[in-house]
């Protein structure tokens, strides 16, 4: 059932060794830490982050393993065991780090060197090793797990006392004006403030924790019986980041014409009333994903909160209705996956992260998980396409040190 290659279940001491050898073989020194940021799915509260409203991740046990050893030369030194070149080193002066600098997955953990320093930290170089069990372009947050090992690592051995939220904002803040990706803040806090056994409910208003408002909710799947599988479609459509940026335009466009601050403010009892002031119908089916999204979030929350598990099946698959729909960030394969899992008998389905390929989730009987993934497997032999690469979806722990 796992097509993902090998999840390090391994104990923390192991897999730490393993690291850090690898950290070794690359710079010929030993690491002073290694620490760990996962990759995520999102159970519901899809495009509602950047329209500051409510979204429910759970972290994966998939992650990015970061081996870190400071320099006192002003250079950052960064190597990738899953790198296309192999034994490649990137090699950046601090200085010269600016935004849009640096090119391809070494622009994340750079950006975040880069947010810490913007942000009035004068934190030195170092020599990074990442070795990453998050699959890449499968909508699960590679890169929101590569930004926040950096941000934790860094956060430990230069002692700056940062919260795990505050470390998702610098990360989101290097990927939003280093890398220029304009993304909310979803992915990163899910990485840095996951808990095991747990989703984490967040609202935009209000992310320190300490204010009551975002919070863990316990999630004890294997407990009722249930397994959420998450089943990769191994695609990912071209025009998914324009189209991510134009949609996130047309709601800060929506929300201006109905005078609110973003759409969260606009209440589902109003909605109708708010929808007859737009002017045209593409604007409309923005505004009715993401009140209705708010509202679903909102309510798998209190089910989850009353140990209705099973209950949040339905509103799973309304939700990617709503993105199919509505949002129009689904695509053939991904639908495709939905119907059939949920024709296969689970008890809801939808596609997770920013849209256009990548992930579903779908929540299933334990006794029905195999049945599913080969259902799923099987209607995308019957089209030809690449096989999808299926597994379980465990509630994991967001960034943490490996000792
Ligand atoms: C991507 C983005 F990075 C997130 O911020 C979020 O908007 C998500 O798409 C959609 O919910 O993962």
């Amino acid at each position: 059932q796992d097509g993902t290659g090998p999840v390090r279940t391994g104990p923390d001491g192991a897999v730490r060794e393993a690291v850090a050898k690898g950290f070794e073989a690359v710079y010929g020194t030993t690491p002073q830490v290694v620490w760990q940021a996962p990759g995520r799915v999102n159970v519901i509260g899809e495009h509602t982050d950047y329209n500051d409203g409510f979204m429910l991740p759970i972290a994966l046990p998939h992650a990015t393993r970061l081996a870190a050893a400071l320099r006192e030369d002003g250079v950052l030194r960064l190597h990738s065991a899953q790198s296309p070149d192999g034994s490649g080193i990137t090699e950046l002066s601090l200085s010269e780090l600016v935004p849009g600098s640096v090119p391809g997955w070494a622009g994340y953990p750079a950006g975040v060197v880069w947010a810490l320093r913007d942000a009035g930290h004068a934190v030195p170089g170092a020599d990074l090793y990442f070795d990453s069990d998050v699959p890449v372009g499968a909508g699960l947050s590679s890169s929101a797990a590569l930004e926040c090992a950096v941000a934790a690592a860094y956060n430990d051995l230069c002692g700056l006392g940062l919260t795990p939220t505050r470390l998702a904002l610098l990360s989101q803040h290097a990927e939003n004006v280093f890398v220029g990706v304009p993304c909310g803040i979803l992915d990163q806090l899910a990485s840095s403030c996951c808990a095991e056994g747990a989703a984490l409910f967040v609202d935009v208003r209000s992310i320190d924790p300490a204010e009551g408002r975002t919070r863990q909710v316990p999630l004890d799947l294997a407990g009722a019986g249930l397994v959420l599988l998450v089943i990769d479609t191994q695609v990912k459509h071209a025009h998914a980041d324009g189209a991510y940026a134009e949609r996130r335009r047309g709601c800060e466009k929506a929300a201006a014409i109905l005078g609110l601050p973003a759409l969260r403010d606009l209440a589902l009892a109003d909605l109708d009333a708010a929808l007859d002031r737009l002017p045209d119908d593409g604007l409309r089916a923005l505004v009715r994903h993401v009140v209705t999204e708010d509202a679903r979030v909102e309510q798998v929350t209190a089910l989850l909160d009353a140990g209705e598990l099973r209950a949040i099946g339905p509103l799973l698959t309304e939700g990617h209705a709503s993105m199919r729909d509505d949002y129009r960030i689904s695509c053939t394969e991904t639908d495709l996956a939905v119907d059939t899992a949920v024709a296969a008998g689970a008890l809801g389905a939808r596609m997770t992260g920013g849209g256009f390929g990548g992930s579903i989730i779908a929540l299933v009987e334990k006794a029905d998980a195999e049945a599913v993934a080969a259902a799923v497997a099987d209607a995308f032999a019957a089209q030809g396409w690449t096989a999808p690469r299926a597994f379980t979806a465990v509630p994991s722990a967001g960034a943490r040190r490996l000792a």
